[in-house]
């Protein structure tokens, strides 16, 4: 990873460079800043022709698809005006989320690795301290911005500092209650803090929230204020207004600049300016030059267009939140089979089941898109809430509606349910509650990397009392256990991975009966070695690479292992009683999981016999394609074949 404050070039005025290629548009710029303090040799006068350069750099490196555009577009004139001002890394820079901070890498020495991002050995489609000194958080999951930097500002007087601490949030990030919470000690404490709310409506669908809401009525209240050109004339009354205030009251932590009678962020002692033009990047870089002198904790609500400076984008930032690959001069996405993923078999098995159940209800944590649910939140509209990025909550509000006769639906991804542990333990399991949690990207997820994998829900949710836990092997079998979900109450989780499954056929609603294995291949007693066999026990994605690996090893068995909690104790009592080894194959880390589960079980009915547990490592797994992660924790077909040969299968080489 590169280490930029070692390798910041000398400083020197930007330079012109050949072009490599004539479809490559010039960017004189750019090509002369290879860190902060390159782009403060700039003219204020030159900011707005490198944003240019900036969006167009933008664009060309998130055409290769699945990369955040739409935000960082967003983002980028705060990015760069934050970089004119302030003095990274000793002033600190903190982005929530950190996928909308491609500009902040760009400047920060990164330009010619971000054609590595989310790649296997390459930058992280997210800040990380450890791959910048500009990095100053390592962050993927929304909302903590604050609280670090509050951290961090703290420390800084501590140890007797006076550099600025910045967070970049946004409105969407802002909903979670990690970053309301923060707010709250940081209005008490009153440290030395910019705080600024890039406000674009949006979080991966359209935001939601009070809060919200009241950042509209900011906005429309603003714009009336200043009549007809509106943009202009609010930064430019504002910055009048903050003249006057600078000159009044220095250290005055009262608020100049208050356009609602009620302002949430001034009530709690914060003091609020804006709503300004997160575009105009003159002005931006004119207020912050004067905000960073204030003392005490300073919000800056700052109004942006996701998807800036691409029409399609801005039109529709839904669709470009994470584009998939595209031509980055016509804009055209290449054609692309439709494929169906396991999120669409969630999404058509809730909306099937909706009809049939009445009590069904769909809960998503800002997730809509992601976790299928665009159709049943159209089919469904009384039968859904997004609770904005706000997965504690998503849960609480899942017990209340158990408590009162609902049949709710957790829609969450497994790194995301991280954050409801405690909820799931003490507000749903203790009392028993019927919530389902529908698991989406459990598994490893590949390019998001070590804040999105979903590698430790068995381990966590397995170690509570009253959960139920399933892993379909396909989404006929998805459909079978939402069914018997419903059936049998309590709260069950059903977990599933990223990536695409066989379509099924709607209406069709297959039966299981929860916590019974499935035999896929019944060993065939081998007269070579005169031995019973080894039997291979595994679930989800995991059985898929384990299916692969004994497609033609006819000795060895192959259960579904579909139910983790509760185990089909009869079925691995029979197994044990006459398998030579047991081999347990997991998309979860090995610490708690799966294989656990079955070595707890093992040694509650005192059978000794080898076990071996494949699945994730205890290390966090870096962005790679999920194939190659799988492999390079040992638990791909390949690896499952090496292990039977260790165990004396007789395994044909080459395969
Ligand atoms: N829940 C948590 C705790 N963290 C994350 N990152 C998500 C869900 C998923 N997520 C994102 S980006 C994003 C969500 C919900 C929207 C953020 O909206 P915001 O930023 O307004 O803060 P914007 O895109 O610039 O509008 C990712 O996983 C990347
Ligand atoms: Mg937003």
């Amino acid at each position: 990873m590169p280490n930029d404050s070692s390798s910041d070039q000398p400083i020197s005025a930007p330079s012109l460079r050949a072009l490599p290629s004539p479809l490559v548009p010039l960017t004189p710029l750019l090509d002369g800043i290879n860190s902060p303090a390159h782009l403060k040799l700039l003219a204020p006068e030159q900011l707005p022709e490198l944003m240019e350069e900036l969006r167009g750099e933008i664009v060309r490196v998130a055409s290769v698809g699945g990369l955040h555009l739409a935000s960082s577009l967003g983002a980028a004139e705060l990015i760069v005006a934050l970089h004119y001002v302030l003095s990274s890394p000793q002033d600190k820079i903190l982005f929530d989320v950190g996928h909308q901070a491609y500009a902040h890498k760009i400047l920060t020495g990164r330009r010619h690795l971000m054609h590595t991002l989310k790649k296997e050995g390459g930058l992280s489609g997210f800040t990380r301290v450890s791959e910048s000194p500009h990095d100053a958080i390592t962050v993927g999951h929304a909302s903590t911005s604050l609280a670090n930097a509050l951290g961090m500002a703290l420390a800084r007087d501590a140890l007797g500092k006076n550099h600025q601490v910045a967070a970049v949030i946004g409105d969407g990030a802002l909903t979670g209650g990690m970053a309301l919470a923060a707010l709250n000690t940081i209005g008490d404490i009153q440290p030395k803090m910019l705080i600024i709310i890039n406000d674009n409506e949006m979080s991966i669908s359209e935001n939601v929230g009070g809060l919200n809401r009241f950042m509209r009525g900011l906005q429309v209240q603003k714009w009336y204020q200043d009549g007809e050109d509106a943009g202009k004339k609010a930064v430019s009354a504002l910055s009048k207004q903050l003249a006057n205030f600078m000159s009044r009251a220095k250290h005055s932590t009262r608020h100049f600049f208050d356009p609602a009678s009620i302002n949430p962020f001034s009530s709690m002692g914060l003091r609020y300016v804006g709503p300004v033009d997160g575009h105009n990047i003159t002005e931006l870089v004119w207020l912050l030059q004067r905000l960073k002198e204030l003392d005490g904790p300073t919000v800056l609500h700052v109004v942006t267009k996701k998807g800036k400076g691409v029409e399609l984008a801005e039109a529709d930032p839904i669709k470009w939140h994470g584009p998939a690959k595209f031509d980055p001069d016509t804009y055209q996405f290449a054609a692309a089979q439709k494929m169906y993923s396991w999120s669409n078999a969630f999404g058509d098995a809730v909306s099937e089941l909706a009809e049939l159940d009445p009590r069904l209800y769909v809960i998503t944590p800002a997730m809509r898109e992601g976790s299928g649910l665009v159709e049943y939140s159209q089919a469904h509209p009384h039968r859904y809430l997004d609770v904005g990025i706000a997965e504690e909550v998503a849960v609480t509000v899942a017990a209340g509606m158990g408590l009162q006769g609902l049949r709710p639906v957790v829609a969450i991804y497994s790194s995301f349910l991280q954050r409801a542990y405690d909820q799931v333990l003490h507000d749903v399991a203790i009392e028993n509650i019927p919530v389902i949690f529908a698991i989406d990207r459990a598994g490893i997820v590949g390019a998001d990397g070590a804040t999105h994998n979903g590698v430790f829900d068995l381990s966590f949710l397995r170690s509570i009392p009253n959960m139920r836990i399933g892993l379909p092997k396909d989404a006929y079998e998805l459909r079978a256990m939402f069914k018997e979900a419903l059936r049998i109450g309590g709260p069950v989780a059903i977990r599933y991975p990223r990536g695409n499954t066989p379509a099924v056929d709607r209406g069709t609603w297959p039966e299981v009966r929860w916590g019974q294995w499935e035999w896929l291949q019944r060993p065939v007693h081998s007269a070579k070695t005169g031995t019973d066999e080894v039997v291979i026990l595994a679930g989800g994605k995991a059985l898929e690479y384990a299916q692969e690996a004994v497609r033609d090893l006819g000795n060895v068995g192959l259960v579904n292992a579909r139910f983790v909690k509760p185990l089909d104790v009869a079925m691995l009592g029979d197994i044990a009683a006459t398998a030579r080894a047991i081999v347990t194959v997991e998309d979860n880390t090995v610490v708690g999981g799966f294989g656990s589960a079955v070595l707890e079980e093992l040694s509650r009915l005192n059978i000794s016999l080898p076990v071996r547990v494949l699945g994730i490592p205890d290390e966090f797994q870096e962005h790679a394609t999920v194939e190659r992660v799988h492999a390079l924790s040992g638990m791909d077909v390949s690896a499952i074949r090496t292990v039977l040969a260790e165990l004396g299968v007789d395994v044909p080489i080459g395969m």
